[in-house]
């Protein structure tokens, strides 16, 4: 994929070694600049030593880059973030004010109104690196702007489904105590004087596999925590609830991470802050307790006694006390769901069979159900939500918030990242593709030539994912076949992309693992568990007995019904079964909703910011010039600095130009209120290779590196100057 001339030796570049071009120093007037483009010398020695000088020495935390705000997590409370704050950048240009997150909200705020066009903030970075604390405060400044002051109106509405979403879809990681296990793209709808009119919310795949078990140090959603915190305050929830409800010290589901507390988080208090936005949004007291019900009951289910017989099979007590309570709080029958825990049907042509399943497969089950009983929660919450948001008056225009989980790798990857590092693998073709076409933009407004340079393009690296026969498509097609198996999809993998794709790789001795080289990084995934996490099979029988549920139509709606229609069905493909039930996977829906997503961010005019963590031990205002790098690698910083010196990096306005370089100018290069002649005529003797710049219609545009020349030129000039005037000034004494 590397067809861009720069690329190879800037990713060799080491902090200040590098074999092409020397760290070269870039000159005074540069360093410490609020934007990285206007360095000279743009490679990543320089790029890295102005960002950690802003943020040691200035605690600066934002800087831009050209379009992009670069955002350094602080790990400490400032106070930029006030009312004050939001009043001064309001109605102000970009340029005028210190980069900050209200100004590039600011920019959207203002461009929205300027070209009449949907915008888009786009925020991405690794965990931890304050994506959701960045979309917060965006969304706090549209509230702000573009609200009318009163409380309890959409503006706080909107505001208020923060803390339901962190509720539900954010848990303690071990990178982040807040971390976002799903994706989010908030569409804030204004009308035709820009005031909030609503808002409607889309998700991306919340990480399921969290809900029945989680890494060590590791917690479950923190809804689960804030719940059992209250266990002993019947009067904030539904008594039926709370009296069935422990410490979550007790819950299988909540304590296999071995942790509990966060610290500095009090759940009981959070708990209030939900219900609290839940009342605000609408959701009536009822609702409230049916969510608390359905949560309570997961967490029952996984307690639930599943002990192995004699013969390799299972077996569960209809007399189990979590069962019991688990079917009593949906309203369900405990002998039938005892049988279809430890059994399944299978449907072929000729007949119906009901096998046992073995103890695993068992867990494996109840474990299943609890996850889907989860998502459909989930998906139910954000459903309530849009409604709350849901405006009656006429949209003028929108500005979206994306925060989405960023790019991932762990020691061990399996389909959840695969699924993460395919998303950041869009959103960047969709971030170089804008990069590049602004920048030709700009020179074809110029009047300048310039020829189409071929730039780092991930399209390969999509292909291998997404093409006919590409990695996923081979892993539905493995899913549909009934004998289907991780190793065989693996085979597969290895003999039509190992000798055809740049981007795919394995290791000779590893049958069970496959590499892809992301832009970001070459990541070595697992199999194992692909097929399963992507059919994401539930047992019909059981969705059946829920759907008997006596407890109330809505419980039924909210655990049964689905967005994608055939979801978390089992299908059977022995010869004819069910044919024609064409099962959505995972990955088929993920697929398609970022491609919505990038039809939608290609709709409207992109701004962006990339978060940066500084430090693994969030240590308050200490860089790592190290993990830097490799982030600012991996959010396109770097790529977009490569795009910008490949072009002519550098410009300035004629009459800028003879401002600064009078003093280098002969008076017989001098044309009169002619500044580009005047510049053309200086030039053509200053710098000899005539494709070092570029004349445009009313700005100069320079090659990296000639700046820092013309400065070099401009220093020693002034400094002979003065040499001679004391000389002067000596032979008059
Ligand atoms: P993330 O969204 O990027 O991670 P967060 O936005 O949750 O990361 O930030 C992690 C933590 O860093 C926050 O809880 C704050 O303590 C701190 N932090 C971030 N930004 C700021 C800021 N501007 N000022 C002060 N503290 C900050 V993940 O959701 O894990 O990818 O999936
Ligand atoms: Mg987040």
């Amino acid at each position: 994929g590397t067809r861009y001339g720069i690329q190879e030796e800037s990713r060799e570049f080491n902090l200040g070694k590098s074999k092409e071009l020397p760290p070269l120093r870039n000159p005074e007037i540069l360093i410490g600049e609020n934007d990285l483009t206007s360095l000279s010398y743009l490679h990543e020695p320089a790029v890295l030593y102005n960002l950690q000088t802003r943020f040691v020495e200035r605690n600066a935390i934002y800087t831009y880059c050209g379009i992009v705000l670069v955002a350094i997590n602080p790990y400490s409370e400032l106070s930029i973030y006030s009312n004050d704050f939001i009043q001064l950048y309001s109605g102000r240009n970009l340029g005028e004010m210190d980069p900050h997150i209200f100004a590039i909200a600011e920019e959207a705020f203002n461009q929205m109104s300027r070209d009449e066009k949907n915008q888009s903030i786009i925020v991405t970075g690794e965990s931890g690196a304050g994506k959701t604390v960045s979309a917060k405060y965006t969304m706090r400044y549209f509230a702000s702007v573009g609200g009318s002051g009163d409380e309890s109106t959409v503006e706080q509405k909107v505001l208020a489904s923060n803390p339901i979403m962190e509720a539900i879809g954010n848990a303690k990681t071990t990178r982040n105590d807040n971390s976002s296990r799903f994706g989010k793209y908030i569409q804030i709808g204004f009308s035709k004087q820009y005031q909030i009119i609503g808002a409607h919310m889309r998700t991306y795949l919340l990480e399921k596999s969290r809900v029945v078990s989680q890494a060590v140090e590791e917690r479950n959603y923190h809804i689960f925590y804030q719940l059992c915190a209250c266990y002993d305050m019947p009067q904030h929830i539904n008594s039926i609830v709370v009296s069935l409800l422990v410490p979550a010290s007790n819950f299988e589901y909540t304590r296999n991470g071995n942790c509990i507390e966060i610290d500095g988080v009090n759940d009981k208090q959070e708990f209030q802050e939900t219900v609290h936005a839940f009342t605000l949004l609408g959701v009536s007291s009822k609702h409230q307790s049916l969510i608390f019900r359905l949560l309570s009951a997961v967490l029952h289910m996984g307690n639930i006694d599943i002990e192995e017989t004699s013969n390799g099979s299972s077996h569960c007590f209809i007399s189990d006390e979590h069962l019991q309570t688990m079917c009593s709080l949906l309203g369900i029958e405990a002998k039938h769901m005892a049988q279809w825990f430890c059994h399944k049907k299978i449907t072929t042509m000729a007949e119906v069979l009901i096998t046992p399943l073995t103890h695993d497969q068992a867990l494996g089950s109840r474990d299943a159900l609890a996850k889907h009983m989860y998502a459909k929660l989930f998906d139910w919450i954000v459903t309530k939500v849009n409604r709350a948001l849901v405006t009656t008056a006429k949209e003028h225009s929108f500005i979206g918030v994306l925060d989405i989980y960023g790019f991932e790798t762990f020691e061990v990857n399996s389909f959840e990242q695969f699924c993460i590092n395919y998303a950041n693998e869009k959103l960047q073709q969709q971030f170089c593709q804008h990069v590049f076409k602004l920048e030709q933009e700009e020179y074809v407004r110029e009047e300048i030539e310039w020829k189409f340079i071929d730039f780092y393009d991930n399209q390969p690296c999509i292909d291998l994912i997404e093409s006919k026969l590409g990695i996923l498509d081979l892993l539905n097609d493995e899913c549909r076949m009934p004998k289907g198996s991780d190793q065989s999809w693996a085979d597969k993998l290895y003999a039509k992309h190992l000798k055809t794709s740049k981007h795919f790789d394995k290791l000779k001795i590893s049958n069970t693992s496959f590499f892809v080289i992301h832009f970001a990084d070459k990541v070595r995934y697992e199999v194992e568990g692909f097929l399963e996490k992507n059919r994401d099979t539930v047992q019909e029988e059981q969705l059946n007995i829920l759907k008997a549920s006596q407890v109330s139509f809505s419980l039924q709606c909210c655990i049964t019904t689905s967005h994608f229609p055939p979801y978390g069905k089992v299908e059977v493909k022995a010869g004819v079964g069910k044919q024609g039930s064409a099962k959505v996977t995972v990955s088929r829906s993920h697929r398609d909703s970022l491609s919505k997503l990038m039809a939608t961010l290609n709709s409207t005019t992109p701004h962006y910011v990339r978060c940066i963590k500084p430090n693994d031990y969030k240590l308050s205002f200490t860089f790592d010039a190290k993990r830097a790098v490799q982030q600012l690698r991996a959010c396109g910083v770097l790529e977009t600095i490569r795009i910008s010196a490949a072009g002519y990096p550098s410009r300035w306005s004629y009459t800028e130009f003879f401002a600064r370089y009078r003093v280098l100018m002969v008076s017989k290069e001098i044309v009169r209120k002619n500044p580009r002649k005047t510049c053309e005529n200086v030039l053509q003797r200053l710098i000899p290779e005539a494709d070092k710049y570029q004349p445009g219609k009313n700005k100069i545009f320079f090659r990296a590196g000639q700046v820092a020349y013309l400065e070099k030129l401009r220093a020693d000039k002034l400094r002979s100057c003065a040499v001679m005037i004391q000389k002067n000034v000596r032979m008059w004494l």
